[in-house]
Parts: structure tokens; C-alpha cells; sequence
């Protein structure tokens, strides 16, 4: 039985295939979505061409920086124009200036602070106002999130401060976008060796600290996101809006 079948998907976030959006979007095909992707830039575009490639030659992809309201707006009328309606949208972005990731956060300069919090948290609400009016039969969206929103997590440092900001931004448009049957969540991650980790100073030690004390002695993989994801995109998450979902071997849980 396909728990998605019949359901459109818009995915942002795909930069490769170690992409936490990626292994999202895989899950959701494989459960009968039909999915449509943006990339930020041309950087991106033959990788991500050649991804989505493999979900059939007609798939929807499309460029989106999510610091462009133009971009926000022709995303949204393809969509509207392809689809003529949407249930499923994954936020699966996030970006600091590197330097606000190394020192201290009480050196974090006002642009960095602003960068962050544009491209890592209100872009989850312009996507969502821009999602609305095609979600009519009610829709899921979900946004990925880390424990540095909650608690210090030395260097994550601004992001932290984003990621609060995306999981209260998530509560406020629950909320709002609640009465039409829009259900919007948070699935905070522990750490996956993906790009947005790999230059980060000391990860490798982070991912062995995680084996070492979360309950289940194992860092989570990106299948289980993936499952994370069909699970809040499913009938079965209908009655859950609002929430951060901790998809992390239950590290979250401990005081020591
Ligand atoms: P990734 O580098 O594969 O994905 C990050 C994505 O953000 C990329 O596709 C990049 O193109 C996109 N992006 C950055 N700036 C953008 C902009 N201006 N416009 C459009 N897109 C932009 O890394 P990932 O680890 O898969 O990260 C995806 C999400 O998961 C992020 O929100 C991240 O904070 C979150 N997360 C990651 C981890 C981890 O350990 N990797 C843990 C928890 C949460
Ligand atoms: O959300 C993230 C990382 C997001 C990220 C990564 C980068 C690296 C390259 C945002 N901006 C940038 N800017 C760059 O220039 N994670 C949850 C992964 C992550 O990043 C950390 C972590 C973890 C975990 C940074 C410090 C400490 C822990």
C-alpha cells in the first residue's frame, strides 16, 4: 500500500545525494508522491538535474534562492501551473556565513545575524504563505531542525538562534494555517555527514559523542529521516501540527 499515492510534493534543500531533502524526497517517491524540486543556483543545477533525473524526465525543477521573493513567486506559479495544487512541501535549508560557525557567538556581526535568520527561518514562512492557496484539500509542511535551537551546542552559534526561530516560526504558522487543514512540523536531526556538515570543525567527534550517549548508542541514518518524513506527510501524522519531532536515537532526552 503507497501511504502518499496521489500526493504532490515540493522539496527545497536538494544540493546532493547526501542532502537530508534528498533522502526525504526518495522516501516520499517511493511511497507514490508526485514530486517537483528547486535548487539554489546554477552551481547546483547539473547535480541536482541529474538526481531528480532519475524520478522521470518530466520532473518539475526549477532555481530558488530563498532570499528572492521573484524566485519564491515564479516557483509557486510553475507549481500552480504543473500541479494545480500541492499537499506536501519540504524545507530543507539553512545557511550561516562560515566565520559566525568558528568564533564566538558574542562576536557575531548584525549581517551574519541577518543572512542566517533570512535564509534558515522566514524562508520557511514565505514558502508557507506561498504554499497556502494551493494546499486546498489541506496539506503537510515540514522544515528540518537541530538541538542547537534548544541548547548550546558550541560553534552551531547563530544557527542556533535560527533553528529557535524556525521551530517558533513553525508553532505561529500551525497556527495560522491550521484552520485549513495545513499541518506544519519540525524534524530535528541529529547529525548527518552531509554537506552543510562536513566543513564544520570537530563533526567526526560529534558524530561519536552521539553513538556514545544517545539511548540507542547509534547515530541516525538518512533512511530514517526519509521514514521521519512519509510518517508527518501521512494520514497517520493528521492529527500532529506544531511539533519538532526528534529523529536522533533519543540524545535529546539526556541531562548527562
Ligand atoms: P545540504 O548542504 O545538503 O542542504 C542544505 C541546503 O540549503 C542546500 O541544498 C543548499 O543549496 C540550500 N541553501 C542554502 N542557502 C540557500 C538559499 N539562499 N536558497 C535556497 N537554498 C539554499 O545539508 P543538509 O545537512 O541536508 O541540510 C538540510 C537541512 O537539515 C538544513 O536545514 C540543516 O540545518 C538541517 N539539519 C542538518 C543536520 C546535519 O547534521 N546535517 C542536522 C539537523 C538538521
Ligand atoms: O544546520 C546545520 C549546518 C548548517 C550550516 C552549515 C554551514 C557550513 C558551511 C549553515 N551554514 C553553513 N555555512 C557554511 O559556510 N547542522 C545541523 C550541521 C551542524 O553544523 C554545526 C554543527 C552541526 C551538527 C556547526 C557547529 C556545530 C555543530
Amino acid at each position: 500500500m503507497s501511504l502518499l499515492s496521489g500526493k504532490l510534493g515540493l522539496v527545497f534543500g536538494v544540493a546532493n545525494k547526501r542532502s537530508i531533502a534528498w533522502a526525504i524526497a526518495q522516501a516520499w517517491h517511493k511511497q507514490g508522491a508526485k514530486l517537483a524540486f528547486t535548487y539554489q543556483g546554477d552551481r547546483l543545477k547539473e547535480n541536482v538535474e541529474e538526481l531528480v533525473g532519475t524520478f522521470g524526465p518530466d520532473t518539475l525543477l526549477m532555481p530558488c534562492d530563498v532570499t528572492k521573493d521573484d524566485d519564491i513567486a515564479t516557483v509557486f506559479k510553475s507549481v500552480g501551473e504543473k500541479f494545480g495544487q500541492l499537499h506536501l512541501l519540504l524545507h530543507s535549508v539553512a545557511f550561516a556565513p562560515k566565520a559566525a560557525l568558528e568564533g564566538e557567538f558574542v562576536n557575531t556581526s548584525r549581517e551574519a545575524y541577518r543572512i542566517a535568520h533570512d535564509i534558515s527561518a522566514y524562508s520557511l514562512v514565505a514558502l508557507s504563505r506561498a504554499a497556502a492557496p494551493l494546499m486546498t484539500d489541506g496539506g503537510s509542511i515540514m522544515a528540518m531542525s537541530y538541538y542547537g535551537a534548544e541548547k548550546v551546542v558550541p560553534h552551531y552559534n547563530v544557527m542556533g538562534v535560527a533553528k529557535a526561530s524556525l521551530e517558533a516560526s513553525t508553532r505561529y504558522l500551525a497556527y495560522d494555517l491550521g484552520p485549513k487543514k495545513i499541518r506544519v512540523n519540525c524534524i530535528s536531526a541529529g547529525p548527518v555527514n552531509t554537506l552543510a556538515a562536513r566543513g564544520i570543525a570537530g563533526f567526526n567527534e560529534m558524530l561519536k559523542h552521539y553513538e556514545a550517549h544517545a539511548p540507542l548508542k547509534r547515530n541516525v541514518v538518512p533512511d530514517e529521516l526519509g521514514a521521519t518524513g512519509v510518517f508527518l506527510a501521512s494520514d497517520g501524522a493528521a492529527a500532529i501540527t506544531g511539533q519538532v519531532i526528534y529523529v536522533d536515537g533519543g540524545y535529546q532526552i539526556m541531562g548527562m
